[in-house]
Formats: C-alpha cells, structure tokens, sequence
C-alpha cells in the first residue's frame, strides 16, 4: 500500500450524485461479484437482496480498508493525539450509504448493481438498523463518529457489541408491545472479529496488600473473571480521508474454571456458568433517562470501560513507552456517567498494575478525562449502591473513598464549616442508603466537564453541579450538540440536496456554514417551486409508509406536523395530543369552515417499564381511531402514530415534516437533535424555550420559529409557588371540554375509565406543567396555520431555516470539542 496514494482524497470537491470517473463502475461489478460468489458463496442467479447487500458491503469495505491500514497499521504515521470516546450507546443505524456516500460511490455503485440487475434501493433495506442506543444520547455518539473521521480527528469508539439492541415496538389494540431486537441474526459485514484482542475483566473477590522491597501494594484477587473481545467496525469520513475505529466488546467466559467442571462430568452445570458470564454484552438497558439500577448493568459498565482502558493503555505503552505521557498522546471523553468508573479505574492501573504512585497517577488521570453530562433530571441522575460496589468492585470503592477523602479535605480548606457544600461535592450520598454518586465521581476526574446547549450548560452551574462549579470554575463549558448533514441531508434527502447544491454551489457539502448564501434567495419563488416539489415528493413517499404500515390514507398535501422522540412525560406528547383533540372538537363543531387539512404523525418508544409513557401511546392510538373514522373530519385531519420508530424511520419521515414539534417543558430537555434535523430540512420548529431550541430562535430569527409557552425561569418559579393546575383548567373552557371529553370515555368507549386517572393526574400534581402551557400552544399553532395559508411566506421561513442552521453541523460540535476540551488539532478542517 503506498500511504500517501491511500490518503489522497476519493475526489475532490465534485457535485454529487454525478459518476465518479476515476472509479469505474465496471470494477465495482466486479468486486461485488467476486465477493458475492467467493465470500457469500452464493450465485447471482440465487442471490437474495440480503446476499446482495453482504456482496456490495464487502465490496465497499475493502476500499475503506486500505486507508484504515494506513491510519492504524503504521507506527510511524501515529498520530499525536487521540481521543477515545466510551459511550454505552452507539445508534448508528445502517451503514451502507453512509460508507458510499462518504467514498462518493452511491451513483458508482447504484450502476454497477443495475447493470447486474439489482436495485440499490431495495438492497439498502435488507441491511439491519443497528440499534445499540435508546435515543438522542446514542445517536450523538453515532454523528460524532463521523465527525471525527470527516475532520480528521483520530478516534476510537468504545462500547458494547450487544447482541440484542433496542427493542422493536410492535402496537396491538393501541398498547405497545416490546420484541427481541435482533441485528446479528444474519452476521455483521461490517465488523471485523478479533477474538485475539481480548482482556480480562475481574468482578468480586478481595484486595490484597503485598510489600514487595519494603514497598505496599494493592493487589485485586477477583472471584470471577470475564474476557472482552474486540470486534471493529471502520468508521470512513468523508470524501474517505480518514478512518477511524467504532471497537465493540462481546463478553466471553474465560475457560480456566470450566475445564475443571468438565472434568467432574458437570458440563450442564459449566455451560449454564457460560450464559450467566456472557450475558453482559446480551442486551441493551432499554431504559433512557432512568437508569437501570441493576447489577448487571453496572457489569456492564466496568466490563467495556476496563476493556477499554486496558487496550488505550496497551497502546500507548506500545507506542510512546511511559504512561506519564498518557495526557499528551490520549483524550478520553466520557458520555455522561454511563463510563463514570473509568476514573477509578484508571487509577488503578496506573498505580495497582504499574507501579505509579497516587501522586503521579491523579494529575493524569484528571487531564485525560473529560465528561459530558446529557440531563439534569433528578430520576436520570446515576447512583450506585455502596454495598453493591464494595461487593462487585472492591479495589474501585477504596480509591473512589480516597478520591473523596482528597477532594473533601481541600474543599474544607477553602470553605471551612460549609457543611451544605461538603455534602454537595461528596461523591457519596449519605441521604437515602449510602450511594456512589456518579456524576460527582465523573466530575471530579474530569478537567472539563460540558454540558449540551447554552441553556443546560447554565442550570447545570446553578443546579447539580452548583458547588463542584464554585470550587472549580473553569471546569464547565458548553458544547452544543450537532448532527451530522451527511446522513440528515445528504442522505436522507438527495432531493433537497441537489437543489441547495444548484443553488449555493457543490462546495456546501464540505463546509454547511454556506447554506447561508440561501438566505439572499429566501423570497426566490423559482426556488420555492423546486423545493416544494421536492418536500412533496418525500411526503408522498412516507404517506406510502404510513398507508402500508397503518392503512390510514393521508394527503400529502396537508401540513405534516410532526413528533418523534422517545416517549417521556417532559417531552409532553400529551401537550400534543390535547391539541389534537381540541382541534377535533373544533372541526367538528363547525365542518364548513376553511380548514387547512394536516397530518399529526407520532413515533417513539417508551421504556418498557414506564406505564404513564405507555398510556400516552394507548391515547394517541385512542384518538387515532376515533379521527380518523370520522366522516366529518374526513379530509381535514389525520393521525398517525407509526410504530418502531428507528434511525431509518427518522431517515424517511424528517424529509418529509412541515412542522417540527419541540415542546419539552422548559429546562427538561437537555438539548434535543431532532430538532435540528428538522430544521434543516425545512421544517418549522413550535417549540419552547428549551435545550437547542432557544440557540435555534436565535440562528433562524424570531420570525420563522413559533416560540410559545413558559420559560425555563418561569417553571422554576411556578414549581416553587406551587402549580395549581385546577385553576389552569377552570381558566379555559376548551382544555376542559379537551380533559372532559378524554376522562368520559370519548377515546375510549371500551373502557371508559382508561384516562380517569391520567386526567386526574394532569389535575391535581401537573409535574410537566402540560395544562400551563395549554392555550400558548394552542395559540402558537394557530400562528402556524396562518402562515402556511401564506405558501410564499412559509417557504420563505423554511428557507431561511435550512440557510440558518449550518452552525449546528457535528462538524463545528467536534472542531470545538478538539480545541477547547482535546487538544487536538483536526488533521482536515
Ligand atoms: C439524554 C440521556 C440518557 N440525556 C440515561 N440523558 C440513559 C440518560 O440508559 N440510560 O440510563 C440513557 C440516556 N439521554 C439526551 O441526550 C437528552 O435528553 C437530549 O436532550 C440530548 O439531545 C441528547 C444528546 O445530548
């Protein structure tokens, strides 16, 4: 291989979508074809779209490996820096177009398959949506991914190759139903097994004190032992540059105390240990926003987080020899607490298995680390129990004391008899059992700590790490969060695309912040014409969804208003879904008068333990029914709840929203994506003063966002007057004919008491402060209607909010990260 050749740009800025010339499709046909035959073994005559895809992955991957080998093989060509990212959840989604479209293959490898008579299209979709994140907090992890091997950031992902990822959600009778996920049942082309890169990882046991030449050292006798296995998924960015690792750890038992059951004839009794061992890396905690709490999942913790240090550090050893150096040749990012343990557990490396002392390790340790926190809410904050800790990691309990002890001390020091603030910074909470408080042991290990959008970021400094921040004030900075527009426009949306690219030049794909240009053209009607068609075009394609997956007809012609999120109280699907039957009752009332026809889509998933978030989807469901059976409202509105919302659903329903719904209670939401998304391909944001939203508003202008409802300030302030919802409700006749009409059993004549207690919930402890925000939202929807009346006005914002949002591009996210947090100088900004 001659790196230099290797590195060297696919191709230079070219419009997209045009052949590549320097690669020939006809060589395509041919890899595909070898692969097809000699690796899946199988003949074009009785290849499945599945083979296909395996085929043409192979094919695709084989390219992307001869620049890895370069980026990784060479010692000479190591890199200065480089960072490591541990997250527990990687939401990447499928693979394919996200390799070809980086490599500028798509149109390559879309001829070469017609050529053999097989539709790229149709093959795309025999790949598995790789599901391994429950929400927004995964799929960050998966655009910085990209990011980084797009601006030349060198990286590795870690994380956990499980083998069930999130849950499908099937709905029956309106109620979801969870079904094992399933994404390796076909094999993986994308990874690379390296049942040779393993490391064991220790649970239980005792910590033992040996002198060795009048020197005390800690030793970890664990009871049990479980081996992590590397397996790799390159990561190309884009025009193929750089390529980064994604290395995923399968849990494997280790063999020594099997053998030894085998041996007594007990091989039942030693499998059945294989399955308890191995389940570590069996499914992911489909929980979001409230931590798990159970055993395993802190295994699962510790399991990739010590695989993860071991292999880092084994390679920087291998590479610069002395692990003083750690801090100038790694960064460590963790995504939020989920890898908290890493702090202790680097220390421990450093100092139990090489010989530094506690002095030397910490200053290392703090400048390697750095963290993330992604919520406020009290119920998502993570806690562990003392016992189980001391029970599962004993080594790890007494340096996280002695990390508290130090960092207590020189608090005291400082602020002497403030008791409240010792408290706050302990990394042990004393109030409900004794806990190990992970966002205070992340924090204290971190040299930066960041939060997701200006407005987290402030009530993170006022709310939970409001003393950690006295203490150390120049700790926490913001990073708002970004998408990458490779796979959210380029993508998702080739035909919005090729428009922008006629309209601002093939030069928008490498640098978004000249989206801008199309903020001159805003009133262009030539414009306006191009990019309705093409918002119609990918409206028609998801009410064919929408129609094959749910036998609902809707028009696309009507404003598709869209919410697709994770089901959770404080992103208030049910401010929506008030709204909806209010707008019911309205039409209803009066069928003649000139309403605009819209389209009410929902999708997401609710933990599968959380009853109030499966109630909200049973209502939406309910109101569904109920809308769309009734002939006067025929033609006017629709609803549409779509099951299994994934990466590529996003990828087929964001293309096509008019209408982006936003409406988290203020301060809950800690950033948001999919607002992003959205707001990128055209749609209008109704949203609150919330996470991004509020640094969304100030990109796009007052003018072409609906803002509406309370502010984060304002919550605060009812909370502590204490809310009185019954007063809110008394206030406004239609929410109360809305909550009447919901509690009577309109929506659901089966079982009239299904939404008595949800309604009366909403009463008496309104958490979520839904029936305070009722009549501005109402309000607010109405602004949108009389805008998207006015089609020249609404394109006309839509317009400026593609043009305005190239700021939120993960590129910019991970350029700040690199400067301010890293250290590292992107190799192609
Ligand atoms: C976000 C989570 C999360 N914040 C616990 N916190 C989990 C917490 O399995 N768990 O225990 C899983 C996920 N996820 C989201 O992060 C925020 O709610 C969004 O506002 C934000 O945009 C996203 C990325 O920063």
């Amino acid at each position: 291989i001659d790196p230099e050749a290797a590195r060297r740009p696919v191709r230079e800025a070219a419009p997209a979508g045009a052949p590549d010339p320097g690669v020939d499709v006809k060589r395509l046909q041919k890899e595909i074809l070898a692969e097809l035959t000699y690796s899946v073994g199988r003949s074009p005559e009785t290849a499945s779209p599945r083979d296909w895809f395996v085929a043409t992955t192979y094919a695709v991957r084989d390219r992307i490996v001869d620049r890895w080998i370069v980026d990784h093989a060479s010692k000479e060509n190591k890199p200065q820096k480089r960072v490591y990212y541990l997250s527990l959840e990687f939401l990447i989604g499928r693979l394919l177009f996200d390799a070809l479209n980086n490599l500028n293959l798509t149109e390559v490898a879309r001829e070469a398959l017609s050529g053999l008579g097989v539709d790229l299209d149709r093959i795309r979709t025999a790949e598995p949506d790789a599901a391994l994140g429950n929400g927004g907090l995964g799929r960050l992890a998966a655009c910085f991914m990209d990011s980084m091997a797009s601006i030349g950031v060198p990286a590795f992902g870690y994380g956990i190759r499980y083998d069930h990822g999130l849950f499908r959600q099937g709905i029956r009778d309106g109620w979801q139903q969870e079904y094992p996920e399933d994404w390796l049942s076909f094999g993986n082309p994308w990874e690379f097994a390296h049942p040779e890169i393993d490391y064991p990882i220790g649970f239980g046991g005792y910590v033992e004190q040996v002198t060795e030449g009048g020197v005390a050292r800690h030793v970890w006798r664990p009871a049990e032992t479980v081996e992590a296995v590397a397996f790799d998924t390159p990561v190309v960015g884009w025009r193929g540059r750089h390529v980064n690792t994604l290395r995923l750890w399968s849990a494997r038992a280790g063999d020594q105390i099997k053998l030894e059951a085998f041996n007594r004839g007990d091989y039942v009794g030693a499998l059945a240990d294989r399955v308890r061992v191995e389940s570590i890396s069996k499914v992911l905690y489909p929980s979001d926003e409230t931590p798990a709490g159970q055993e395993l999942r802190l295994r699962q913790e510790y399991f990739f987080v010590s695989g993860s240090l071991q292999d880092l550090v084994r390679r920087h050893l291998e590479e610069w020899g002395d692990l003083r150096s750690l801090p100038d040749h790694v960064a460590i990012q963790l995504n939020d607490t989920h890898p908290a343990i890493a702090v202790p557990e680097l220390m421990r490396l450093l100092i139990d298995v090489h010989g530094l002392s506690w002095d030397e390790a910490w200053p290392i340790t703090l400048a390697t680390f750095s963290y993330t926190n992604h919520t406020l809410l009290p119920e998502a904050l993570e806690s562990w129990p003392v016992p189980l800790m001391e029970r599962l990691l004993p080594r790890h309990m007494q340096i996280i004391y002695l990390i508290n002890a130090l960092a207590l001390d020189a608090a005291r020091k400082r602020h002497p008899g403030d008791d409240a603030l010792l408290a706050s910074i302990s990394l042990i909470d004393e109030s409900n059992g004794r806990r190990v408080r992970m966002g205070q042991l992340a924090f204290t290990g971190s040299h930066k700590i960041n939060g997701v959008s200006a407005l987290h970021t402030d009530l993170m400094k006022q709310t939970v790490f409001r003393d950690l921040h006295r203490l150390h004030p120049d700790r926490i900075v913001n990073k708002t969060n970004g998408i990458t527009f490779r796979r959210w426009l380029a993508q998702a949306n080739p035909g919005l695309t090729s428009i922008l690219i006629d309209a601002v030049g093939p030069e928008v794909l490498d640098d978004p912040m000249r989206l801008d240009r199309l903020a001159g053209m805003a009133t262009d009607s030539g414009l306006h014409e191009r990019l309705i068609d093409a918002k119609r075009a990918n409206k028609v394609a998801l009410a064919r969804v929408i129609a094959d997956r749910l036998d609902i007809q809707v028009d696309p012609d009507a404003l598709f208003d869209v919410q697709i999120k994770r089901i959770h109280e404080y992103k208030r699907q049910l401010l929506n879904i008030l709204e909806t039957v209010a707008i019911y009752n309205a039409m209803r009332a009066q069928p003649m008068r000139a309403w605009m026809p819209r389209v009410k889509i929902f999708a997401g998933k609710a933990a599968a333990s959380y009853h109030q978030a499966k109630l909200i989807i049973k209502l939406a469901n309910d109101v569904a029914r109920v809308v769309n059976s009734d002939p006067t409202v025929r033609g006017l509105l629709k609803v549409a709840f779509l099951p299994n919302y994934n990466v590529s659903l996003a990828e087929i329903i964001i293309p096509a929203a008019d209408l982006s719904e936003q409406i988290s209670t203020a301060g809950m939401e800690a950033s948001g994506t999919g607002n992003m998304k959205l707001a990128l391909n055209g749609a209008l944001t109704i949203g609150t003063l919330d996470g991004a939203n509020v640094e969304i508003k100030e990109h796009v202008g007052d003018e072409n966002i609906f803002i509406f409802g309370l502010t984060a300030q304002e919550v605060e302030a009812r909370k502590r007057r204490g809310y009185d919802a019954r007063a809110a409700v008394e206030a406004s006749s239609m929410l109360r004919e809305v909550l009447e009409s919901i509690r009577n059993g309109v929506f659901s004549p089966d079982d009239p008491n299904r939404y008595q207690g949800l309604v009366d919930g909403l009463l008496n402890h309104d958490t979520f402060l839904v029936t305070a925000d009722f009549d501005a939202y109402f309000a607010a929807q109405r602004r949108v209607y009389k805008l998207w009346r006015d089609r020249a006005a609404w394109m006309k914002s839509s317009v400026i909010n593609t043009a305005k949002v190239g700021w939120f591009s993960s590129d910019r996210t991970i350029g700040e990260y690199a400067d301010d947090i890293w250290g590292v100088t992107p190799a192609s900004r």
